[in-house]
């Protein structure tokens, strides 16, 4: 089997590069480890910087977007007792955000694909890559009890944090930079109208808690917990309670309880590979960074790397200049640290760190008031969370 792009796995970054490279006449082929189910059915991400809102519209993927997308303009800081409502639409002159969650995102991206006859290869785990180095690459995989090979010209390793492109890259070439934070957050749904259409971040002594609407019956919510907590061990009166301690605050209408139908705890960490490029593979998305979710950043850096990407493929492939792809792992990366600064920034200004001094926590609590309380403070949020240009 061949291909001019071979893409291993089928999360937002590897759909929507096919979709990409599809759209411009660029054959690609996808081969992702899991079930077709099991991928469109992933509880992630839930917002979209304006940038990713733009990026599916403009190419075709924005109907149920405009008919479900919840557009933001404002994020609810509560600390000291009040809530310190921060206007990012304002401060930025204009840009919103979106609640739209992951798996919403990936069934547009996996129904545009199939509906192009789009080539994608399910419960196919890939083994190894050969050649990436020497312009002959081929991805080794299995399917349905027999080993595969797909030749091609690239190879976009789109596989996450645990797959197997990044160990393509030889150990004297890539330089990892790690953070593990001391805390993870356990993420719920629940069944019950969100008190307020706008995210609201609880940034208490006790911990972190988040809320945001899903849609008109159903709230997201977060709380900071140890990194290996298992969900078990919080009983839905503790969940309420710790809730309603972090979150609510005088005048404004308090957390709504309602039926949890999901419980999980996710870990936390801050991560950069470099470079993104190694020969003819290339790094995108959670396989190359993760950050820690409090900024909202991994599902929307991830459509960041690929659009650079998918353009540098158009470049090679249409005017025959390999210069985007040169350039690529360097424009990524140069966005990359701003965004992991951003969101390694805003981690540490809102969780409690385990033997955090009462210096530290006041200091905390001057980077909350500055951020949310000047004109510089805001207007800095606002255009990180509404996401940076990309390709600058
Ligand atoms: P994905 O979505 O992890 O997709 C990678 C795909 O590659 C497949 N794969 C393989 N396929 C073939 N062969 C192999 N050997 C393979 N190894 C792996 C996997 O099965 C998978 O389908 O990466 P991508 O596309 O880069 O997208 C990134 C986003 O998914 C990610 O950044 C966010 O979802 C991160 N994230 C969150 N971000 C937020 O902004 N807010 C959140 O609340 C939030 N919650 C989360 C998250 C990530 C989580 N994971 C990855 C543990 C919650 C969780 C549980």
């Amino acid at each position: 089997m061949r291909t001019q792009v071979g893409i291993v796995g089928a999360g937002p970054a590897g759909l929507m590069l096919s979709h990409m490279l599809h759209l411009e006449g660029i054959d690609s082929v996808i081969i992702e480890r899991a079930g077709k189910e099991h991928v469109q059915a992933r509880l992630r991400a839930g917002v979209l910087e304006q940038g990713t809102f733009e990026m599916m519209k403009e190419l075709g993927l924005g109907e149920r977007l405009a008919q479900r997308g919840l557009e933001q303009h404002a994020l609810d800081f509560r600390f000291g007792g009040e809530s310190h409502r921060l206007d990012f639409h304002q401060a930025s002159g204009g840009r919103s955000a979106w609640v739209y969650p992951q798996h919403d995102v990936v069934t547009d991206l996996m129904n545009a694909r199939t509906r192009a006859g789009g080539r994608m290869f399910f419960e196919a785990p890939v083994t190894r890559l050969e050649g990436v180095r020497d312009g002959r690459p081929v991805i080794h995989f299995e399917h349905e009890g027999k080993a595969q090979r797909l030749e091609c010209d690239f190879i976009a390793g789109c596989d996450g944090f645990r797959g197997v492109c990044r160990d393509a890259i030889p150990a004297d070439v890539i330089k990892v930079y790690d953070r593990v934070y001391p805390f993870g957050w356990l993420g719920m749904l629940a069944d019950a109208p969100a008190p307020t259409s706008e995210i609201t971040w609880g940034c208490h002594e006790d911990g972190f808690a988040m809320l945001s609407i899903r849609s008109p019956t159903v709230t997201r919510l977060y709380l900071q917990c140890e990194p290996d907590e298992n969900p078990d061990n919080w009983s839905d009166d503790r969940i309420w309670s710790e809730l309603h301690k972090r979150l609510d605050v005088p005048g404004m209408p308090p957390v709504n309880e309602g039926r949890i139908t999901q419980k999980a705890v996710t870990a936390m960490r801050s991560f950069l590979a470099e470079p993104m490029q190694y020969g003819q593979l290339f790094l995108a998305g959670d396989a190359a960074h993760i950050v820690p979710p409090t900024g909202a950043k991994g599902l929307n850096s991830a459509m960041a790397d690929v659009k650079v990407l998918g353009l540098a493929f158009v470049e090679h492939y249409k005017r025959g200049s390999g210069t985007w792809l040169a350039r690529y792992s360097d424009t990524c990366l140069k966005r990359m640290w701003l965004v992991q600064r951003f969101s390694a920034g805003l981690c540490t200004m809102v969780h409690q760190f385990p033997g955090n001094s009462d210096f530290v926590r006041r200091l905390q609590r001057a980077d909350l008031e500055y951020m949310t309380g000047t004109v510089p403070g805001r207007l800095q949020f606002a255009e990180n969370f509404t996401g940076l240009p990309i390709g600058a």
